[in-house]
């Protein structure tokens, strides 16, 4: 069988010469342009190097090219391997020993601090592509032939390995198949009713899987168009609706857009859907929404290992508040996060989920894989929910310990090494508290040596080259010891109760 993901969005295109993206700066580029220019990226790969299963690392600014470059690893049956682009170099040395990529691509104002990485990595090349879609790689598919012979993938082969922060140690590469995406993307279209007439704002990095797989294969599987931005701008936003029909987006992008007084119902008129997710929406954002517009936010929820998993109806009430039904072939429980056991209606426990959207495993991790499933091939999601005797979803807080800032995910675990590991610090308990604008703000408590003269300032220096930006502590307090209680255990519950008021009135950058 042909890539089967690839082959399915290319059967999906049923006017090859519609258009799949339009930029800012007027480029359009047709089903047809971007499926020839899939096969010149199959081929450019082919030539560097990369063979079926072959992981391609990818760490560059949103661009069309990005999701041609998408296109042209499925046809090359190659694994498409998305990085944040605010991950520091040193984050990179971690991922590309992880994965062990045959090429890396990059920025061109990165490939100098990359491609020694990369070098003593084992990576095979590296190659670049920036903002305009322009670069090595970019010049070498456009010299290679649009003819390409798709490789033979199945719906179980891997399509993309997306890595997902850990709770304890080091991020993990979330294994996903081509049936994984493509059953996802063929629920979201038909649940949300995508068709070849929409046209959808994207405003979304192209990295993670909302902006990458939950808004582009759901356009791609529909034939439809996308408008694309190469971050969140709500003026802009606000011209594009008059030729748009739907957005997807974070709580933040919500946040934001009800700030600026151009958000009305006549400027939304055009509209027919607006969807959130990556973090909880708060309701009272859900009402003033729909008390500007006229429109009811339509609130799911996933996961990188699941794709998505639950969504308010698109015909029906969308609750505020709750993250609605699981999507059609999904099932979905709620258990004693102890024993295991399923618990009944309202009843607050360990959400898990299981579907042809559950990933296959983490890479080169069968421990930590085993460790997350049961038996009975539900997966753990880490998050605490209920099911309301109406069958709608409530997402009411997390097992793991994990902050949610402006749609991406921070593990304290992580933030807390790098700052415990600064010469006079004694420890450190990182936590979120609310932030008006990202939902969450990073937030680093800390207990010094005697006598060590650390401030805030430059704790907040010395992460700079460390961490990417949005895992970067927004307030450092120093504290004389953290609360604990009687176990010892640090009670970061108290924190975020001591210091739940440190960002109110604070502004985006908080
Ligand atoms: C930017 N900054 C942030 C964040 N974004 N800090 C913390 N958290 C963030 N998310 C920093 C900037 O570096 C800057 O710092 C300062 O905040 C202000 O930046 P600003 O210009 O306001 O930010 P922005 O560029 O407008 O970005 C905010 C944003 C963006 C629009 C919320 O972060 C975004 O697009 N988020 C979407 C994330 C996403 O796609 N998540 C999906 C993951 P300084 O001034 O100090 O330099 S997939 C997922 O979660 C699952 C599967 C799902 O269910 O979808
Ligand atoms: P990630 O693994 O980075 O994709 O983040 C997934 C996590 O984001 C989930 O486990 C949830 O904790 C959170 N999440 C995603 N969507 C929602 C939502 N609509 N409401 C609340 N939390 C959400």
């Amino acid at each position: 069988m042909p890539s089967h993901l690839y082959a399915e969005i290319e059967a999906a295109a049923r006017d090859p010469d519609k258009v799949l993206i339009e930029t800012q700066d007027g480029r359009a580029i047709t089903y047809r342009q971007a499926f020839a220019h899939a096969g010149r990226f199959a081929n450019a790969l082919r030539a560097l190097g990369v063979e079926v299963g072959d992981r391609v690392a990818v760490q560059v600014e949103k661009s069309p090219e990005v999701i041609l470059l998408l296109l042209g690893c499925l046809r090359a049956g190659a694994v498409f391997l998305p990085l944040n682009t605010a991950y520091t170099p040193a984050e990179l040395d971690y991922f590309l020993s992880d994965a062990e990529p045959a090429l890396l691509v990059c920025d061109p104002a990165a490939k100098p601090a990359l491609a020694e990485i990369a070098t003593r990595r084992g990576v095979g090349a590296v190659e670049t592509l920036d903002a305009r879609g322009e670069g090595s790689l970019a010049d070498k598919a456009a010299a290679a032939s649009p003819d390409f012979a798709d490789a033979e993938r199945g719906p179980d082969d891997l399509a993309a390995i997306l890595y997902t922060s850990g709770t304890t140690g080091r991020s993990k590469g979330a294994m996903l198949t081509h049936e994984n995406l493509a059953s996802n993307a063929r629920t979201l279209r038909d649940t949300w009713a995508f068709t070849a007439r929409d046209v959808l704002i994207h405003a979304l990095p192209t990295f993670h899987t909302h902006g990458l797989f939950t808004a582009t294969n759901t356009i791609l599987f529909s034939g439809a168009s996308m408008l694309f931005l190469p971050k969140f701008d709500a003026d802009e936003i606000l011209r594009l609706m008059p030729r748009a029909t739907s957005m997807m987006g974070v709580p933040t992008f919500y946040v934001r857009l009800l700030q600026h007084e151009g958000l009305t119902s006549e400027a939304t008129a055009h509209m027919r859907l607006f969807v959130s997710g990556s973090a909880p929406l708060l309701a009272e954002t859900h009402r003033a929404f729909a008390e500007r517009t006229g429109h009811a936010i339509l609130e799911r929820y996933g996961m990188t290992e699941t794709n998505m998993n639950t969504s308010n109806p698109y015909e029906g009430e969308r609750i505020a508040g709750t993250v609605g039904f699981p999507l059609p072939g999904i099932d979905l429980r709620v258990v004693d996060p102890q024993t295991g056991e399923g618990l009944a209606t309202d009843e607050i426990g360990m959400i898990e989920v299981r579907g042809p959207n559950v990933f296959k495993g983490y890479w080169r991790n069968p421990e930590k894989t085993k460790a997350e499933f049961r038996e009975d091939g539900f997966f753990v999601t880490g998050d605490l929910g209920k099911i309301d005797p109406r069958g709608y979803v409530h997402i009411v807080g997390r097992g793991k310990d994990l902050v949610i800032t402006g749609g991406y995910n921070v593990y304290p675990k992580e933030v807390e090494s790098e700052i415990d590991a600064l010469p006079g610090v004694v420890e450190s308990a990182v936590f979120g508290v609310p932030h008006p604008d990202l939902g969450e703000g990073v937030t680093a408590a800390i207990v010094l040596e005697p006598g060590a003269s650390l401030d805030e300032a430059q704790v907040k220096a010395a992460l700079a080259d460390r961490l990417a930006r949005f895992k970067q502590p927004k307030r450092v307090i120093v504290l004389p010891e953290l609360p604990r209680n009687t176990m010892g255990k640090v009670q970061k519950a108290a924190l975020r109760e001591r210091y739940a008021g440190l960002y109110a009135g604070g502004g985006a950058a908080g």
